[in-house]
This record gives C-alpha cells, structure tokens and sequence, in this order.
C-alpha cells in the first residue's frame, strides 16, 4: 500500500508541477490564480481521502479528518503550496501530499484516532510575492502583525487586497487563529534540501533545530547620469556600490564558520545600458545555527555597507525586513519521530536545517517536528529537484507509525 500511495505522490507533484503563474517554468506565488488553480486539485484529493474541506481566514487550505471521539485535540500535519521562482516541485508540496496519502491510508483501514488531524497547506510560506515569509502559518497562530497586510507587491498590491482576492478575510485573521490549547502538535514531512541525508545513505532524517534568519532590504542612491559623458572620476554609480558590497558579503560569510549569506535579488534604477544607475536595491538573507553569530556578522555587513556608500558618496537605507532565530525541534516530537524511523527499520539520524520552514513558526505555538527526506544532490530551490518514490514510501511508513505511537 505505502509505495502505492508513494508512486500517487510523485504523479500529484508532477500534476502541481505544471500550475505555475509563468509560462516556463514552476512559479506559484501567494494568493494568485495559480495557487486557486493548485488548491482546487487538491481540495479534490483531500476529499477523496475523507477529509472535510475549507480555506481559513489567511487562505491556507484545511482538510480536516475527524478523531474517534468528541472533544478531541487535533493534530496538524503541514507544509506549503507556494514556490520560489522557477521552483523544483517538491518543496513544500511534497509536504502537502504525502500528509493527505497517510490519512488516506487510515481511510483505507478505518482507522480514527483519539485526536483530529488537520492536513494544511500553507498559503505563502515562500514569501516570494509580498517579500514576507511564513505569513500562513504566522496568521494560523495569530502572530501575523497588521502591518505586514499593507506591504505591496511588484504590481502595488497590498497583501490585504490579494488575501481578499483570494477569498481570505483579512479582517477576520485573529479570530480565526489557533489556539494552542487545542492542539497535539505540529508534523511537517519535507525534502532536506541539503547533502547530508544523501552522504549517509539515509532516506529519512529527523529535524533537530531550524536555522535563523534575518531578510534585510537595502538601497544605494547615488547619481543616474550619462554612461559616454560623465567622467569615471565624477560618477555616483550605485549599482558599482551594490555589486560590491554583494562581494564583501561573499567575503565575510567565506570567512565567518556556519555562516551563510545571499544577495539573490538587485536592482538598478532606472536601468538601461547607457545609463549609470542613480539607484540600487538589493535583498540580504543571512542565517546562522547561532543567533548570536548571525547577529555580529549583521553588524559587520551593516558597516561594510556604510563603509562602501561613503567611500563612493552614496545615500545608503537599510531595512530590516523579517528575523527569526534559530528554533529547536520539540524532545518529545524528535523522539517519537527518531522512534518510528528506528520502528519502520532505518538508522535514526537528527541534522539541523538550514532552510526555514513553518515548523519554526508552529514551533513557538505548540510542540513541532519535522521530517526530512532525501533529495537528489541536496537540491532545492531549482526545477531539478528530485526524491526517490522509494523514500516517500519510507516516510509515509514512518508518518503511519508516528501517528501510531503520539
Ligand atoms: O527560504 C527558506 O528557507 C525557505 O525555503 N522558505
Ligand atoms: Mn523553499
Ligand atoms: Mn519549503
């Protein structure tokens, strides 16, 4: 049954794969069409599994399969339906389907627990579309700030307008937000998205702690001016400034252990070849094990950017977008996972994570543990991301257990 229910898996990635708001390529950002288009097979899915169907006030799509008795806490099994940009098609999804194979498992024996299971499929987890990740799952344990509605996206659309688009109701997000009392915990079933499982030839590992974060947006203005008439002497270039601050942050994470940092995304305005650019924007993503680590190199990035507009008489602004620190997993949660692992047969290996994944957030609601499972190279976050239907057996056997054993 488990590799059949697998081999289901892998076709519905495969399916979800081809909903994407571009032509080429997987990009599901929050709160589009797509993400309708995705929700609507799913919900299909869900039902077909016996779970009842909604979308709470944030737009994360719930299934919800009843427990063996009335006034039971629920258990939820999540992760998440939107993707970064030209995305592979198991980050978060598989997540998603794999919950819904073992709950139709249990439907296939008749099975009810003694608590309720939830099967939610994050909104936006990705952050792609508004800059702001986790706004799902910090909606579901009503931690998601009125501020973060107003943030616009590229098209000036405010996450408030988008989310009632969608169907959500922005109004309606603190009452509709979890109460922690009501809850067993918190299961997510995602790719490791790292080498680490792979070198020990392990399909599944079980999450220890989530790495921390910081999202920083920061601006360089300088003077946009001629390219074949300002003498190189005279120039303001801002995007010179940004570029080379992008390689003083390569520096300082090559040199700084554990530490890890990225400028994935710049901008030059107003951008054109024979125009210097009078503005650059660029995003930071810098993550450490150690909160305290991430902090001290925030500090060094913050005066090597100084440091650059000064030398180059630029304006500089920084932002502090978005922090988290680094969450550990719940002992009691790690346990039983480490258990069921060791129970279905494999070694039982613990690794942190250095992706960030709603667990972090449900972590600090209610006791949370995460499963990892192997992919292909360690690669996520790009179309060839891969996993074994062999592997997605194993953790539909290791979530069937676990759902056993809590
Ligand atoms: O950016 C992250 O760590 C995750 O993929 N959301
Ligand atoms: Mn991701
Ligand atoms: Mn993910």
């Amino acid at each position: 049954m488990h590799h059949e229910l697998a081999a289901t898996v892998m076709a519905r990635c495969d399916e979800l794969a081809a909903i994407s708001a571009e032509r080429h390529g997987l990009t599901r950002p929050a709160y589009t069409p797509a993400l309708r288009a995705a929700h609507t097979l799913v919900t299909g899915w869900m039902r077909s599994a016996g779970m009842t169907v909604y979308e709470d006030a944030a737009g994360n799509l719930v299934g919800s399969y009843p427990a063996n008795r009335s006034a039971a806490r629920t258990l939820i099994i999540g992760s998440h339906l939107d993707t970064v940009r030209d995305a592979g098609r198991y980050d978060g999804t598989l997540g998603v389907l794999v919950a819904i194979a073992a709950i139709e498992a249990l439907q296939r024996q008749e099975l009810r627990m003694a608590y309720g299971i939830d099967v939610v499929a994050f909104a936006d987890e990705e952050g792609l579309r508004f800059g702001h990740s986790f706004t799902g799952s910090l909606a579901l344990t009503g931690r998601l700030t009125p501020e973060v509605l107003q943030i616009n996206d590229a098209d000036g659309v405010s996450l408030a307008e988008a989310l009632h688009a969608f169907g959500g109701d922005p109004e309606m997000l603190a009452q509709d937000a979890r109460r922690a009392d009501d809850l067993v915990g918190y299961l997510e079933i995602h790719i490791e998205q790292g080498p680490l499982l792979e070198a020990q030839d392990l399909p599944l590992g079980v999450v220890s702690a989530i790495a921390g974060a910081s999202h920083c947006q920061l601006t360089f203005s300088g003077t946009a001016g001629h390219a074949g008439t300002v003498p190189m002497e005279l120039r303001h270039d801002a995007l010179a400034g940004a570029a080379q601050f992008a390689l003083a942050v390569e520096t300082i994470a090559r040199t700084t252990p554990d530490l890890v940092a990225t400028v994935g995304e710049l901008t030059p305005h107003p951008g054109a070849s024979n125009v210097i650019a009078g503005q650059a924007t660029l995003s930071l993503d810098v993550r450490h094990q150690d909160d305290d680590m991430r902090a001290q190199a925030l500090h060094e990035l913050q005066s090597r950017a100084a440091a650059i507009a000064q030398s180059r008489g630029l304006h500089l602004t920084w932002e502090d977008r978005q922090q988290w620190a680094t969450v550990r997993m719940s002992p009691h949660f790690r346990e039983q996972l480490r258990q069921a692992v060791q129970a279905v047969g494999y070694t039982p290996i613990e690794l942190p994570s250095g992706a960030g994944h709603d667990a972090g957030i449900l972590a600090e609601f209610t006791q949370a543990g995460m499963l990892f499972v192997r992919c292909q190279g360690g690669i996520s976050h790009h179309p060839s991301e891969a996993v074994a239907v062999e592997d997605v057996a194993a953790a539909l056997k290791v979530v069937e257990q676990f759902l056993m054993q809590v």
